[in-house]
């Protein structure tokens, strides 16, 4: 017996105990943690319980230079994550086919963001579909979030240590996060592959700090309640007011191409032809509004690119943004035309050590630089800057393209609007 087998069967009894068994027998795309809420079963173990279901699958996404209103403009194919979460936990019986049909060709690029406080207890189902538009493929997948401490290896996701959820199964991740910060997840089966074909998405802790009630610290600092911090900095050096995250990633259409036609992948010759911000190159990653793209294998209109990458902020706000980056192939440089804070870096506060008595090492930047698995959390101080049109824009120049569109890609716009009452 193989260790995975093990650790397979250790989980799987887990959880069928932990769902009772009571299912009916196509339990398979079930999730435990709605269901037992409904029920009315406790298992908060004193902590707030998040419940997310996901299905694992494929879909087609739409770049900048591509006209979405024309679906003979090939949308390019991704394989992906899809939220399914039930609207009624109590839908038992209809609940296969109801996650089969809302993720059946629905991936998103990004993949649903996962926000959670710190010492929630998040129960993550994710429910392999297979793929529509290749059912000959029959890859497992995982959810490994990236950067989380202490993960145990059943719910880890990383394949060689525990295992993949292979088409038709399901598995319900368990994470209590005790630590706040910026992280990301993604798809750890075959990772270089299903990274660079869209299972990756956003994730971040918001800290205890920000559910205190008024009070005055020892070194002089008053918290007021309501005000949001991204660490436990015990001094309010984090504080922000508009919190915007940010992801970067690469895409190579050529690789998504032999994808879907049946070729092999040209793993030596990937290349980042779209740079991409939220899933989106320039000037899209400025549309407030989420994208669709109509399938070209249903006919149907899907979210596509559903996270928006432009700031907003009002002349005197503190805007925070959360970078990170799953790019599987090189670096990225994100310029400011404003001056960034760097608060934070590997989801951590970039103090001393990571901790908050640590020594503090914030400062003011142009530009930070991000690998794939990196995060850094800067803040940008409105006010004193004059409202206006900012862009937020990678410094790698030839990176500033949509595929042969020699403009746009890794940038988006920040728009400072006049205080009230400002002349
Ligand atoms: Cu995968």
């Amino acid at each position: 017996m193989t260790r995975s087998f093990t650790l397979g069967l250790l989980a799987a009894t887990a959880l069928a105990g932990l769902a009772g068994f009571t299912g009916p027998a196509h339990a398979a795309f079930r999730a435990q943690c709605e269901p037992l809420k409904a029920q009315g079963i406790d298992i908060s173990d004193g902590h707030n319980v998040v419940c997310k279901h996901l299905t694992a699958g494929d879909g087609f996404i739409t770049m900048a230079d591509q006209d979405r209103s024309n679906p003979a403009a090939e949308p390019t194919y991704i394989f992906g994550f899809s939220d399914v979460t039930p609207t009624d936990p109590t839908d038992f019986e209809n609940s296969a086919q109801t996650v089969q049909a809302k993720g059946r060709l629905a991936a998103s690029f990004p993949a649903p963001a996962i926000v959670v406080d710190e010492g929630d207890d998040l129960y993550l189902t994710l429910s392999n579909i297979g793929f529509a538009g290749r059912p000959d493929l029959f890859d497992p997948h995982t959810v490994h979030y990236h950067g989380f401490p202490n993960a145990s290896n059943v719910f880890d996701g990383e394949p060689e240590a525990s295992f993949g959820i292979n088409v038709a199964q399901s598995l319900t991740y368990f994470y209590r996060f005790l630590e706040p910060g910026t992280y990301m997840y993604h798809c750890h089966q075959e990772a270089a592959e299903h990274m660079q074909m869209g299972m990756l998405g956003i994730t971040y802790v918001r800290p205890k700090q920000n559910k205190l009630a008024d009070q005055s610290f020892p070194n002089g600092f008053q918290h007021k309640t309501g005000n949001t911090y991204v660490y436990n900095d015990g001094d309010g050096e984090t504080v922000y007011d508009v919190e915007v995250p940010l992801q970067i990633a690469g895409f190579d259409p050529s690789f998504h191409k032999a994808s879907v036609d049946v070729q092999p992948p040209p793993f030596a010759f990937m290349e980042d032809a779209y740079p991409l911000l939220n899933g989106r190159g320039y000037p899209e990653t400025a549309n407030p509004a989420p994208l669709s793209t109509t399938g070209p294998l249903d006919g149907a209109e899907h979210v596509s690119q559903p996270m928006s990458a432009l700031v907003q902020a009002t002349q005197g706000q503190k805007v925070l943004l959360r970078i990170s980056s799953l790019d599987v192939q090189r670096f990225y440089t994100l310029g400011s035309q404003i001056p960034m804070k760097i608060v934070g870096k590997g989801a951590r506060i970039f103090r001393g050590g990571g901790k908050a008595e640590g020594v503090k090492l914030a400062h003011l930047t142009n530009s930070v630089t991000v690998g794939g698995g990196e995060s850094v959390d800067v803040i940008i101080d409105t006010q004193d800057v004059p409202p206006g049109r900012y862009f937020l824009y990678t410094t790698n120049l030839n990176y500033l393209s949509n595929g042969d569109q020699d403009f746009g890609g890794l940038m988006t716009e920040f728009v400072i609007a006049p205080a009230s009452g400002a002349v």
